[in-house]
């Protein structure tokens, strides 16, 4: 059995995690008409539920929020029953799970919007990315850009998304700030060429990111409330001129609100981690809260961050899609199944909930 300080408890605001593992959010592209939960995603995430804290799958706020085929929605009643049941079957399990409030913002095509009308975005410009829709890969479509008179409706869909998944009985909630979507577009200066109060500077930039933190923190605590940020990724066509004073400024201001977590994915989400030069410890010593450091960590490199007390939790991702039971695992220094990436968007129970663990996978033949 190996020790690590992986494996020991953390307080995370007024929940006690029983290790320093994050099963990162994963989107799985598998929720039924309505957007619903699976049925599957019980078993799912309930399987998972030895980690220390789960977050959910991207989950959108609203319609308007969602970007790909069969992702889960938060903003209905059949929603909320449907992540009850996640929720119950976790806590039996003796496991924490947060949800991810997701707005995708320009990343989005017309089939998936209100109305069949365009995807929203600071400003209206088109990125050269791809999203997943009517079974196949297709060119995201050209946004338009949010009318001032529009923001308040966002911040909204964020402050009821949060509501409803404490009523679906999340232990908290994290905001999607990374990976292009909305917030992230609004932050960086590649996408966000606003001449209101919303665009310019960087106090302009952040303002919608830190609006919707303050109000989802106002409605659930601010002990429930996370946020995800990824300061230099290129996915989904974002990029900014100058990261580093960004997200200082951004990560003080989350400080400010008493924010439980910042979720750091450093470097390319799920490539390299040195795409760009960025001193994350800058992050973690301007924030008094935890942080969660995510991307390509394996046991070795989670034990020496823990250990130079560079990060309190990591978060792994495609390690905890092949391996429900990763922590015990990691403990035994057990060999870890290969995932499968043809499965990781759409489908049933093959490469969702089939993965074995360690006993079964001993027993089989
Ligand atoms: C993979 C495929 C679709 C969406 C993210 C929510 O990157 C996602 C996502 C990942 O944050």
């Amino acid at each position: 059995m190996s020790t690590s300080k992986l494996f020991e408890p953390f307080t995370l605001g007024s929940i006690t995690l029983s290790n320093r593992l994050v099963m990162a959010p994963l989107t799985r592209n598998r929720a039924l008409k309505g957007f619903v939960p699976n049925p599957l995603a019980v078993e799912y995430y309930g399987q998972r539920a030895s980690a220390g804290l789960l977050i959910s799958e991207a989950t959108q706020v609203s319609q308007q929020g969602q970007g790909y085929q069969d992702t889960p929605g938060i903003y209905s009643e059949e929603q909320i029953a449907g992540w009850r049941k996640v929720t119950d079957r976790v806590h039996a399990k003796g496991g924490r799970i947060f949800l991810q409030l997701w707005h995708v913002g320009r990343i989005s095509h017309t089939s998936l919007q209100p109305n069949n009308g365009a995807p929203v975005a600071p400003s209206a410009i088109r990125a050269k990315t791809k999203t997943f829709v009517n079974g196949t890969f297709a060119d995201v479509s050209e946004p338009r850009a949010l009318e001032l008179s529009e923001i308040p409706g966002i911040i909204a869909s964020f402050r009821q998304g949060a509501a409803n998944a404490v009523a679906a009985g999340f232990d908290g909630v994290e905001v999607h700030g990374a990976n292009g979507y909305l917030l992230d577009q609004f932050a960086k200066d590649g996408t966000n060429k606003r001449t209101d109060a919303y665009g310019g500077g960087i106090e302009n930039r952040a303002k919608l990111m830190l609006e919707v933190a303050k109000a989802v923190a106002s409605e659930v605590g601010a002990e429930r409330t996370g946020i995800r940020i990824s300061p230099v990724t290129p996915a989904n066509d974002v990029s900014d001129s100058n990261p580093q004073p960004l997200f200082d400024y951004i990560v003080d201001r989350l400080n400010a609100l008493n924010l439980v977590y910042i979720h750091v994915i450093e470097g390319a989400t799920g490539g390299p981690r040195d795409i760009a030069p960025f001193d994350y410890q800058s992050l973690r010593n301007r924030f008094k809260g935890a942080y969660i450091a995510n991307n390509g960590y394996d046991f070795q490199l989670a034990n020496k961050v823990l250990t130079a007390n560079e990060a309190d939790l990591i978060a792994f991702g495609k390690l905890f899609i092949s391996n429900p039971d990763l922590v015990e695992r990691f403990k035994r220094g057990a060999p870890l199944n290969a995932f499968d990436k043809a499965t990781f968007y759409g489908g049933g129970a093959k490469g969702y909930t089939d993965y074995p663990a360690l006993e079964s996978a001993s027993t089989a033949v």
